[in-house]
């Protein structure tokens, strides 16, 4: 019989005590359930000096309830996927110590002393080590574990030990379908009822949609963190550190690029109710498109010297503008990810709270409608985009015909 159950604090106290020589013997641990995400719980433990963090994950979906089960190995692949990322990108996610499989459990470092960088955005704190720090982590995660920076029979031994159907069933649903159906799942204010009503009926919205989602299906390019939003970002100025890697997957790598810079425009969006004075906002979204650009560009000079320095597949490296040819199409696929992230965050089940805590109802509207115009925009221009510029020129144009 399993040993499963969802630990008590008492639990996971005891569970830390027998941690060997994290703690002294007689130390008085304090326990508290932090998790505020939407699937699992989060133990801090701490004596004062020093502490601790265990993640378990729960059989269903917290967000929903007991009536979306969902499967406890999410624990083994995240934990997996933290070490693997850790050996690749060091000193960008937390140590972990101690993975249980019977228990679903992860003991990791605690990363109190950062915070999570929605709140900072929230709070419109600037980091302007983030995008050097997140491109590294983007580039050497993703390279590495590509056709073009692995042992070509290692990675398809590795696309086995990540396969994780049932959270990319999750993104599959709310991000790649429910926002252009009449879905249950959907969860929208009435005041923007006509756009989510739009996107229901939008066509040629409908084809990029089903093509970036094809692509999520099939395209086992690289192993993706599957849900790299500002939630899963620990950070301070001189640190970042990615976590909850629980929707890790072999997918296309835009998939990624594309949530962090889904989530840096949502802010972007989110400004409308954050800043109250109009220069405050044109700065601050000015630091997030600024941020944008650095990251993509960063990302792209990291990995094609990874590639030059680093690359093992032959034709890969030798045919003339092969190179070219896929950055193309990475960057292609960021707009379209990021559009499709979006979207979903206004209209689909799980939004964020940058939006979702504008207390102004008005100013909450704006920013939701904001968020949906660039999502689609960008999206539509996916297919044709040639450099992240129009990208920010499309968020741009969009926030000013919003005050026009
Ligand atoms: C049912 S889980 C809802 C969302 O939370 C996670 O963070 C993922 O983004 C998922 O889509
Ligand atoms: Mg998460």
């Amino acid at each position: 019989m399993s040993a499963y159950h969802p630990l008590t604090e008492r639990e996971a106290v005891q569970i830390a005590r027998s941690l060997n020589s994290l703690f002294p013997e007689d130390a008085k641990l304090i326990c508290r359930e932090i998790g505020d995400g939407n699937l699992n719980l989060v133990f801090h433990i701490t004596d004062g000096a020093r502490s601790v963090i265990l993640k378990q994950a729960l059989p269903y979906a917290k967000v929903v309830g007991e009536s979306w089960p969902l499967t406890l190995d999410r624990a083994r692949i995240e934990s997996e996927a933290l070490m693997l990322e850790g050996r690749l990108a060091p000193g960008l996610v937390p140590a972990v110590y101690k993975y249980d499989g019977e228990l679903a459990l992860t003991v990791m470092e605690d990363l109190s002393d950062h915070v999570i960088m929605r709140r900072g955005l929230m709070e419109g704190e600037r980091y302007p080590l983030f995008a050097d720090h997140i491109s590294t982590f983007l580039a050497q995660t993703l390279f590495f574990t590509s056709d073009l920076g692995m042992n070509q029979q290692r990675k398809k031994q590795l696309v086995r030990e990540f396969i994780n159907p049932e959270l990319c069933k999750i993104t599959e649903d709310l991000i790649f379908d429910d926002p252009y159906t009449d879905s249950l799942n959907n969860n929208f204010e009435a005041h923007i009822r006509d756009e989510a009503q739009a996107l229901w009926h939008d066509g040629p919205l409908h084809l990029e949609v089903a093509l970036l989602r094809e692509k999520f299906l099939t395209q086992a390019q690289a192993l993706l963190h599957g849900d790299l939003h500002t939630g899963s970002i620990f950070i301070k100025p001189d640190s970042t550190k990615v976590i909850d890697p629980e929707f890790a997957y072999f997918g296309p790598m835009g998939f990624d690029i594309g949530a962090v810079i889904a989530n840096l425009l949502l802010n972007f969006a989110a400004r409308e109710g954050h800043d109250k004075e109009d220069v405050a906002r044109a700065e601050y979204r000015r630091y997030l498109l600024d941020t944008v650009r650095e990251l993509w560009t960063k990302f792209e000079a990291k990995f094609r010297a990874l590639w030059e320095s680093d690359g093992i597949d032959r034709l890969a490296s030798a045919a003339p503008g092969y190179r070219d040819d896929y950055m193309l199409r990475l960057l292609r696929d960021t707009f379209g990810y990021a559009g499709c992230k979006m979207i979903r965050r206004i209209v689909g089940l799980a939004h964020v709270a940058d939006i979702d805590r504008i207390e102004d109802a008005a100013a909450r509207e704006r920013a939701q409608r904001l968020a949906l115009s660039i999502g689609r925009s960008i999206i539509m221009r996916g297919r044709s985009a040639a450099s992240i510029e129009e990208l920010t020129g499309i968020t741009e144009s969009a926030a000013a015909a919003f005050h026009a």
